[in-house]
């Protein structure tokens, strides 16, 4: 039978890395690990086979306990003292990355620590670059990929939700879901090699008998399921860009001082009051949403006006999602309908799944008249698939519902239990998704053993990419790159 679990060797340094390997092997790595600036504890961190020589070293101490916080002074080459405070030190390989680790807790303050690291860097440590200790931790099978990178999401989270899925990310639960899925994958191939290997065996034949069938076909459940979960964590993680555009006046910027829950635009009466646009990234039923305010979009001979209007329409293309805002007592004068009203707005109708109406100053409506939106208008909007919300930035009115219906609209939950993911995940199970897909024809239309086996190795690599069994060099150099350093 053929070897089934390809493997692919991880590099031996890490990637960005200015790792200057000597005769013990790697260098020790050193790096400032708390936000420079005041602080009560600054912390600076120590990794490689060095790291407790250099903390001996340091503090004139001839060695620290594992696992024990010793309080010492932290001296210069001419026996003066730079900082007091503590040493903590980490044998390898029970450690962050597997390494020993010396962290050294003296006191917060730019000055006081860029001293101690120079003192680190003279007793022979060298610059760790962005994200080198998850990458050694990495390297020394200490944290997978999704591991690695759900670090970095904890500490970029922008809500709490985010926070705490990435936390359940990095404790294991995702890489797991992952394993399992690679674990049945790897068994689906040894019986796919089976059946090709042994065609000739009496009363059996593999290919046709279902077995492989059923277990591809639960495999590919599997998958669906796994994907939906990723969806969800890769919303959570990075939110969605909002673009609120319209004509003048429409009340965007209201709108966005009301999501903001603060003033943040300037609102006036005056059409053309925003000229520039403006970012404010909020959360909201725990979904993260990057809003940007726009220019009215109308014709103009103002070169500023202009200009705004440019950049409005930039932010449109972009956009993850359109609110289009209108002022229900003035901008369908013409008798035109709000879809009409979009296409003319935005040059064509943009997609049903990108765009949602928002009917604006439904006060003044019921003030003057009684009278509602057009039912009509309201119709025409429901049978194309498109949505349309009634608010009143004025009176908050229809606000909460605008926020429930764009989060069912790009399908967020709100998260139990969710996981934080990336997009480059959710690419690679769609490309599992993909392979399982031909292996499944391949399987019941052609009978073909051969091209299955192809299929289902190249389903096995794609979904190895996900924890960092199968990834390639530059992948793992723009996941460790975008790390801060000391991390
Ligand atoms: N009655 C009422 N007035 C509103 C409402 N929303 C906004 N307005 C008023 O409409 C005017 C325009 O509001 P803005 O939020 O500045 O409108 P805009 O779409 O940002 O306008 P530009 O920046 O000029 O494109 C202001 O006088 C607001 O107070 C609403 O729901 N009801
Ligand atoms: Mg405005």
């Amino acid at each position: 039978m053929r070897v089934i679990v390809d493997s692919l060797e991880k590099p031996s340094t890490a990637p960005n890395s200015s790792e200057q390997p000597n005769a013990s092997g790697l260098a020790t790595i050193a790096a400032i690990a708390t936000p420079l600036g005041r602080g009560g504890v600054g912390v600076i961190r120590l990794s490689g086979a060095r790291a407790h020589d250099i903390a001996c070293k340091l503090t004139g101490k001839s060695e620290f306990k594992p696992r024990m916080a010793s309080f010492c002074r932290f001296y210069q080459a001419d026996g003066t003292v730079i900082d007091e405070g503590l040493v903590l030190y980490f044998k390898g390989p029970n450690s962050f990355t597997g390494e020993d680790v010396i962290e050294l807790q003296g006191h917060g303050g730019m000055i006081l620590q860029n001293q101690l690291l120079a003192r680190v860097f003279e007793l022979g440590a060298k610059q760790a670059s962005a994200g080198e200790f998850s990458y050694r931790a990495f390297d020394n099978d200490k944290l997978d990929l999704v591991q690695a990178e759900a670090i970095a999401d904890a500490i970029d989270a922008t809500s709490a939700a985010a926070a705490s899925s990435a936390i359940r990310s990095l404790s294991g639960e995702f890489s797991q879901k992952i394993n399992q899925l690679l674990e049945q994958l790897i068994h689906l191939r040894l019986h796919v090699e089976a059946a090709i290997d042994f065609p000739d065996e009496e009363d059996v034949d593999f290919l046709s008998d279902g077995v492989i069938q059923t277990q591809l076909e639960q495999t590919q459940a599997k998958i669906q399921q796994v994907l939906a979960t990723a969806k969800q964590g890769q919303l959570l993680r990075d939110g969605i860009h909002v673009v609120l555009a319209g004509r003048p006046n429409a009340g965007k910027s209201s709108l966005l001082n009301r999501l903001a829950g603060q003033e943040r635009a300037i609102v006036t009466d005056v059409a053309g009051t925003t000229r520039d646009t403006l970012q404010e990234t909020v959360v909201l039923n725990g979904l993260t949403l990057h809003l940007t305010d726009t220019a009215g979009l109308r014709e103009t001979e103002d070169t500023v006006e202009r200009i705004g209007i440019e950049r409005a329409r930039t932010a449109i293309t972009q956009a993850d999602m359109l609110l289009m805002v209108y002022d229900v007592t003035r901008d369908l004068e013409e008798e035109i309908t709000p879809l009409q009203l979009a296409e003319q707005l935005f040059g064509e109708l943009p997609e049903a799944k990108r765009l949602l109406i928002i009917a604006n100053k439904s006060d003044l409506l019921r003030d003057s008249s009684g009278a509602q939106i057009d039912s009509d208008s309201q119709l025409e909007i429901e049978n194309r698939g498109y949505e349309q919300v009634n608010v009143s930035c004025e009176t908050g009115v229809g606000i909460d519902n605008l926020v429930e219906t764009l989060c069912a609209k790009v399908g967020f939950h709100p998260p139990e239990n969710s996981l934080i993911a990336r997009t480059r995940h959710i690419d690679a199970l769609r490309r599992t998704a993909d392979c399982l897909a031909e292996a499944h024809e391949q399987l019941t239309v052609f009978q073909a053993g051969e091209l299955v086996a192809e299929s289902l190795r190249q389903a096995q690599q794609s979904l190895g990419e996900i924890t960092g069994e199968f990834s390639a060099d530059d992948l793992l150099g723009k996941i460790f790159g975008s790390f801060c350093i000391g991390k």
